[in-house]
């Protein structure tokens, strides 16, 4: 396999100024032809030959300028490319190519799911649908035709607008779709099958009138009014937050159960993995509500961020993605509780992003190089990328940064641009030097922020010291320090904020401000502090970094007085966290593990105000995830790790029991349904203290809350404490659900990941047995990940058991996967690159299955990437 170099990038020889395509669509042999127009780019040598992508494709005819091409002048490379030279400067091309959508199990390019067709072309499938120089520099308007027959595929859709539609004879029909806007191969679709709209409109502020369409299998029309709604919000808000308005006459969003990833923003038709479009009451959890409002938003934003202003190749990802996931983020933050959307965000960062930055895949936001660009759309180049957004916007301020907005659209209006366009803009509205945040850009790891402090009561000064170190990651041995926001504040020995007047400044100012460390150290001091003050710092996370040197009693200090919500719960998280790790290691040595008493206290402070905002007491009673203590440990014991965790659930139950069961009692459900912020803030504390109940001993409230449940939140909670548990009342739970749900693949997938992550003695047995049940399809991507990703990433203790069948099944999953869908085999193999936070009993036995992966013929690019980094 061949590795792309960033450094290598060279301008396509030629331009696609317009692409006429036409579909004669069948499951079987759909045939593709397509009309070029090119124009050899003024960058390129003038005898520069055209090199058009292609894979897999079976050609039937070439014309260039309406003859013929003979063999000879038609060169063919092993990767299924085709390069043709001595054109002139302006040319046509003329081809028409014959693919099979119904064995395209790879779901990238044209395929079939349930009779119907769908594409997914970023970042290389529609070279599997047509030969084009498949880039995202090569920019050209589509007029799409496509032809079906009629009964069959009754829905035939593009992206753009409506174009007329007739009878195209035999039973068959046609329709025609014009994208008036110029966009890159990867935003091409085709939708087309037996699918029914659910339809609403939309005016946007300076009057176009937006037919909108959720296109469905029939039986699904009911579930579609969040995923509505939530566009129409999403549409709101980009016009009020940004000036962005949408820009054709519909809007259609297609969704499909077989589907690689969360959706695809195709130009005028996103398309959906049903997971985030479709939901009820019945069958969908908060936590779905959330992803579908998020992801939506996330799709739609992407019009201006990704589809207008584009990315010039691929290394440059994050300007689409690390953009449009800040831009969801702040959405997201607006439609609820901002404090709480940060939490979460941050735990997600934390339990996905700094796992990879310290692993054998960690690469910079944009990367220096890649073997399958499939694998680099990761937590780094979509999270990490979101919050290096996040520190410009908190460097430079919210009103620059919206001026910055303007001028990066305005200025970059319809082309493919780079990584710079976007900092230049931001550097050009703001006025300030952002040079030294593309080391944000380039440099991998997580930076670690050590703090220390001093108190001189005669001059009465406090003095900060802020220090920064990244440790080395693969390919960069040695590090620079980035300029790193510090939100802080100080508080008094009595809890209260205090005004802060840094050396050199006028006047106090109150409540947060931000540090800037540029450099490796820095100090900064502040002057009339009347007594020793506790710092606040990293405040809303102002910078994706590790923290260190915050003792327990400012931790727990805090955790309770400070104003800032994040700093309340991360102070709490990691309090708790370190009394966790120590516990970890008393349990290593065989010794008691004992129990602190000030987490009980904790938890019965957070219950006795969880009132005001039960989505935040809910947060601050969760302890630490086996991820995270996993990712402190230099050295992880997922084993003892779990045994930390579930004893010291128990403890907190049985100690706080009735201050849990009275929260638990009052948060019970009485009027009806909502989704609403609040509900589902109550939902998720009455939850979290069904949690330790059910681990203190009380089985029963789980299974009556689970028999009683009138929505999908609150009986998958209990059936989760259900799964963990042994005995009669178990099973039942297990078999009822799945006679309930077993006709709704979304809800089964739910079905499965319980069962995957019960860390429970004879997981593994339960995963195999589940591996050949019949419900389970390896090639559908949401299923494969229900039960094998679920255990592999969900279940650590089980996944690690010693004996190393945790990883010969995943293994065996991923080797049986590659041929059929390497995508979803190069995700679902990353578990086993973890091997050398393991002991070295485990990291020989995952190494042994990593080798044999890698010695598996045939391998996938992307697996093999990811296996072969894995070893080096
Ligand atoms: N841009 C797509 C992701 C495509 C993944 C290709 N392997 C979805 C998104 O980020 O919005
Ligand atoms: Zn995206």
């Amino acid at each position: 396999p061949v590795t792309i170099r960033r450094s290598d990038y060279a301008p396509p020889t030629f331009l696609v100024d317009t692409v006429e395509l036409d579909f004669d669509l069948d499951a079987a042999s759909t045939t593709v032809r397509a009309k070029l127009a090119l124009r050899r780019n003024p960058a390129a040598a003038a005898d520069a030959p055209l090199h058009l992508d292609g894979d897999g494709l079976t050609l039937v005819q070439a014309k260039l300028d309406g003859v013929v091409l003979p063999p000879e002048r038609l060169a063919f490379a092993g990767d299924g490319s085709l390069t043709i030279a001595g054109l002139l400067d302006v040319a046509v091309l003329e081809t028409v190519v014959r693919i099979a959508p119904e064995t395209n199990t790879s779901l990238s390019g044209l395929y079939t799911s349930g009779g119907n067709f769908y594409t997914q072309c970023e970042a290389e499938g529609f070279r599997r649908i047509t030969f084009f120089p498949d880039r995202p520099d090569v920019m050209s308007r589509y007029t799409v035709t496509i032809t079906a027959d009629r009964a069959r595929v009754p829905v035939l859709l593009s992206n753009g607008n409506p174009d007329g539609a007739g009878d195209a004879g035999e039973g068959r029909h046609r329709a025609r779709w014009v994208d008036p806007h110029p966009k890159p191969s990867y935003l091409f679709a085709l939708v087309a099958g037996d699918l029914v709209a659910v339809s609403d409109r939309f005016t946007t502020r300076s009057g176009r009138d937006v037919a909108l369409n959720i296109w469905v299998r029939r039986g699904d029309e009911d579930r579609c009014g969040h995923a509505m709604d939530s566009l129409k919000r999403s549409m709101t808000w980009d016009e009020d937050i940004y000036g962005l308005e949408y820009d054709l006459d519909v809007f259609n969003i297609a969704a499909v159960s077989d589907f690689n990833m969360g959706a695809m923003e195709n130009k005028g038709l996103n398309v959906f993995n049903t997971k985030y479009v479709l939901a009820s009451q019945e069958s969908a959890t908060d936590g779905d509500w959330q992803g579908i409002e998020t992801v939506i938003a996330h799709e739609y934003f992407h019009n201006w961020t990704g589809n207008r202003v584009t990315c010039r190749d691929w290394f440059q990802l994050s300007l689409k993605e690390g953009l449009t996931v800040f831009r969801d983020q702040e959405f997201s933050a607006d439609m609820g509780s901002r404090a709480v959307k940060r939490i979460r965000d941050v735990r997600g960062l934390r339990a996905a992003q700094f796992p990879e930055d310290a692993g054998p895949m960690a690469h910079p936001v944009r990367p220096d190089s890649y073997i399958e660009i499939d694998n680099f759309y990761t937590p780094t180049v979509y999270q990490k990328g979101a919050e290096v957004v996040r520190l410009i916007h908190t460097r430079i301020g919210a009103t620059a940064f919206r001026r910055g907005m303007d001028l990066y659209t305005a200025r970059n209006d319809n082309q493919a641009v780079t990584i710079e366009d976007f900092v230049t803009a931001m550097q050009d509205a703001s006025g300030i030097d952002l040079s030294a945040f593309y080391g944000w850009y380039d440099q991998a790891g997580t930076p670690e922020l050590t703090a220390s402090d001093s108190y001189d009561p005669a001059t009465r000064r406090f003095t900060l010291t802020l220090r920064q170190q990244t440790p080395p990651t693969p390919g960069q041995p040695d590090k620079h320090p980035v300029p790193i926001p510090v939100a802080m504040g100080l508080l008094g020995p009595d809890g209260a904020p205090q005004a802060t007047r840094l050396a050199g400044e006028n006047a106090a100012q109150p409540g947060t401000r931000t540090l800037l460390l540029e450099g490796t150290e820095q100090s900064f001091v502040f002057e009339d502090v009347p007594a020793p003050p506790v710092p606040s710092l990293l405040r809303g996370f102002s910078a994706p970094v590790r923290l260190r040197g915050v003792t327990r009693d400012r931790l727990r200090f805090l955790a309770v007085h400070d104003t800032d919500p994040f700093v309340r719960w991360e102070s709490g998280l990691q309090y708790a966290a370190s009394v966790m790790l120590e516990m970890v290691a008393a349990q290593q040595r065989g010794e008691p593990l004992g129990f602190d008493a000030a987490l009980a206290e904790a938890v019965a402070n957070t219950l006795a105000a969880a009132g005001d905002d039960p989505a935040f007491a809910a947060e601050a009673l969760s302890l630490p995830g086996e991820g995270f203590l996993a990712d402190q440990m230099e050295i992880a014991d997922p084993v003892a790790i779990h045994a930390v965790r579930q004893h010291l659930r128990a403890e907190i139950g049985r100690r706080c029991r009735p201050a849990l069961r009275a929260t638990y009692d009052a948060l019970a459900e009485t009027g009806p349904y909502r989704i609403d912020g609040t509900a589902i803030g109550r939902r998720a504390l009455r939850n979290t203290c069904l949690a330790y109940l059910t681990a203190a001993g009380d089985g029963p409230l789980a299974k009556a809350q689970f028999d009683t449940a009138t929505n999908m939140t609150d009986s998958l909670a209990a059936l989760s404490l259900l799964a963990d548990t042994d005995g009669a009342a178990r099973d039942k739970a297990l078999a009822t659900f799945h006679a309930r749900w077993r006709g709704d693949d979304l809800v089964l997938d739910k079905w499965f990941s319980i069962q995957a992550m019960a860390a429970r003695p004879d997981a593994i047995a339960a995963v195999r047995a589940l591996y050949t049940h019949p419900d389970f399809d390896l090639r559908n991507p949401n299923r494969a990940r229900s039960l094998i990703g679920a255990f592999a990433s969900g279940n650590p203790s089980q996944f690690h058991d010693l004996s190393g069948e945790g990883y010969r099944f995943l293994a065996d999953a991923v080797i049986a996967l590659d041929p059929i869908n390497g995508s979803i085999a190069a995700r679902l193999v990353g578990p086993l690159g973890q091997w050398r936070r393991q002991a070295a009993a485990r990291g020989t036995l995952m190494r042994r299955e990593l080798q044999r992966v890698l010695d598996t013929p045939n391998l996938s690019k992307g697996t093999f990437e990811k296996v072969s980094k894995a070893l080096l």
